[in-house]
Formats: C-alpha cells, structure tokens, sequence
C-alpha cells in the first residue's frame, strides 16, 4: 500500500525548502501535445530554459501511481516515450493514483498540484479553453475552472487558437481569473501573435509581474490564478494564412472522424504538426520556450520580492 504521499525531486525539494524560485512545466504537452522524438528533446529544452533564467524547473506528472513534483530524467523519458500514458485532468489524479497508472497532467492538473506544493509560476503553450461548438458540446476545459479556484501565476501565449478565443476570455472574466498581457495588450492566439481581442492590463517586466502577484498574496482576497498572457513576436508566428487554412481542414477532419471530448486538443496539434509539416511545431517550441524563461524571470523577481 503506497501513502500516497507527492514526491518531490530531490533538486525541487531542496530548492523549496530554502525559498529559491522554482517554476512548475506541464507533463501533457510533452506526452499529448508534440510528436515523438521531438518531445522528450523540447522537454528537456524546457527545463533547460528555466534554469538558464535562474529558477528550478518541477515538471509535474505521474509515475507507476505516483504523482511526482520534479521529474527526473528517467521519469520524463518513460513520460515522453511510452505508450499509454494518460492524459490527467485534476479529476483523475486520484484514480490513476489508485490504479498505479503513468499519466501526463494538463494545465488543471499541474496548476492545482503546483500551488498543494508551494510553487507559485507555471510556465506551458497554450491554455485550454471554450471549444468551438462548445454551444452543442459544452467541451470547455477544466483549465477554466481550476484557474479559478487555484492560486498560481501561469505564463501562456495566450489560448490555443483551436478554441472559442471570443468565449474563453469571457469565461476567465466570469471566473475571476486575471489577465494580463505581457508587453502588450492585445491576447495572443497562440500560434499566432493577436488573438484578435483587447485585454485591460499590460505588465513591463518581470518585476512588475511579480509585484502583481504580491499585492494578490498580501490582499488575501482572490482565490484565484493569473494568467501572463506573452505572445510570440511577430516575426516568429505561424504565417496567418497557413494557420487559418490548417485550422479550417484540421476542424473538419475532427467532425468527419467524429473525435471528441479529450482527445480533441491532441487531435487538432497532431494535425497541425503534421499538416504544416513541422512549421507549427517549430512555432510551438518557441512558445514554449519563451514561456519558460518568463516565468522562471518571474519566479526570480517574485523570490526577491519576498526575501
Ligand atoms: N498547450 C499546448 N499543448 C498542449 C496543451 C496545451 O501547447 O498539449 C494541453 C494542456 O495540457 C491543456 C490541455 O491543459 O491541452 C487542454 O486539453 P482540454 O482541451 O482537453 O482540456
Ligand atoms: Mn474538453
């Protein structure tokens, strides 16, 4: 009979224990968002970043019903590289737990595991969000929410540009989830650098960043996350076109091969991936990449901030 207890890598624990900025990543994008060979590369691309920007990187997920704050590179490859691995939502930590499952957490999933452990900054791509047909579905990602409920900063391009980018920014503003552009006040799309809406709040840099979040803290009074929204620049977006014919094919695809319910974001990257022959993986990286050096920039100056 296991405890059940998190495990912590013995890097994240350390750098807990003596107040050193730490940022959480996400397991899903690793297992369910980029292709094999590539992901366990940019995996490691992306812990690489936020150590380069002086935090500790925690990637999150769950090993043989263990759910783990701090993978080790032997833990992130079986991750990357197996079959099988399930796609964990906050719901469904406790059942693969149970049955001793390998499981990838999303953005729920990682941002309600990183705050039970005391980390503040999560760096990932994109945010789930309100489906297209969510009208007839009503497939809108738990992301929504547990960033309601979840005291965590999560640094994004914004949503994916697969989704209702119109309804999820409602969504967030009916939840209560802050959002603010990084630089600019437009919201990115993802794979592309506008999203097509306004936002209310900019943030200059990452100490600005961080005294937002230290005014939340010290407030005590929202329960929930804030969302630093850093869109690529324009120069290294997705070309619009090709984004926009992509997304159009890859949306009828999904209804012709009637795929729904979770699988759907997967499907629709995979598609990307494949249909753009790489260009949106390039992108994706670079996203990623991006998010990761921002938020360990803002683990760094929020660590200050409370020293
Ligand atoms: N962003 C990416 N790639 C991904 C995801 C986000 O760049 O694979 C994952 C995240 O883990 C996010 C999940 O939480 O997709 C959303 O899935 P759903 O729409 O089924 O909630
Ligand atoms: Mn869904």
């Amino acid at each position: 009979m296991t405890d059940f207890q998190i495990r912590y890598g013995a890097e994240v624990a350390e750098a807990l224990r003596a107040g050193l900025p730490v940022v959480a990543c996400e397991s899903t994008i690793v297992s369910h968002g980029l292709p094999r060979p590539d992901n366990l590369r940019v995996a490691r691309e992306i812990e690489t970043a936020v150590r380069a920007n002086g935090a500790v990187p925690a990637t999150i997920g769950m090993v043989g019903g263990e759910l783990v704050v701090g993978l080790d590179d032997a833990q992130l490859t079986r991750l990357a590289s197996t079959d099988g691995v399930a796609k964990l939502s906050v719901r469904d930590l406790a059942v693969a737990a149970a049955t001793g499952a390998d499981g990838a957490t999303t953005v729920a999933a990682t941002s309600a595991v990183a705050a039970a452990a005391g980390i503040g900054v999560f760096a990932t791509g994109g945010l789930g969000g309100v489906h297209r047909e969510a009208a007839q579905t009503f497939d809108e990602s738990a992301d929504l929410v547990t960033l309601a409920r979840t005291p965590i900063t999560v640094v994004c391009a914004g949503v994916k540009s697969i989704l209702d980018v119109g309804a999820t920014l409602e969504r967030l503003e009916t939840l209560g989830v802050t959002v603010v552009g990084y630089r600019s006040r437009r919201f990115p799309g993802f794979f592309i650098t506008d999203g097509g809406f306004d936002l209310d709040w900019s943030v200059e840099s990452p100490e600005q960043a961080a005294a937002v979040l230290a005014a939340r803290a010290a407030h005590r009074v929202q329960p929930s996350a804030v969302i630093v929204a850093n869109p690529l620049p324009v120069d290294e977006q997705l070309d619009p076109e090709l984004h926009d014919r992509t997304l159009a094919d890859g949306l009828a695809r999904l209804t012709l091969d009637g795929v729904t319910g979770k699988a759907v974001t997967p499907f629709l990257l995979a598609y990307f991936h494949s249909a753009t022959e790489g260009a949106s993986l390039a992108v994706n990286v670079r996203i990623i990449l991006r998010n990761a050096a921002l938020a360990a920039q803002i683990a760094v100056a929020a660590a200050a901030t409370t020293a």
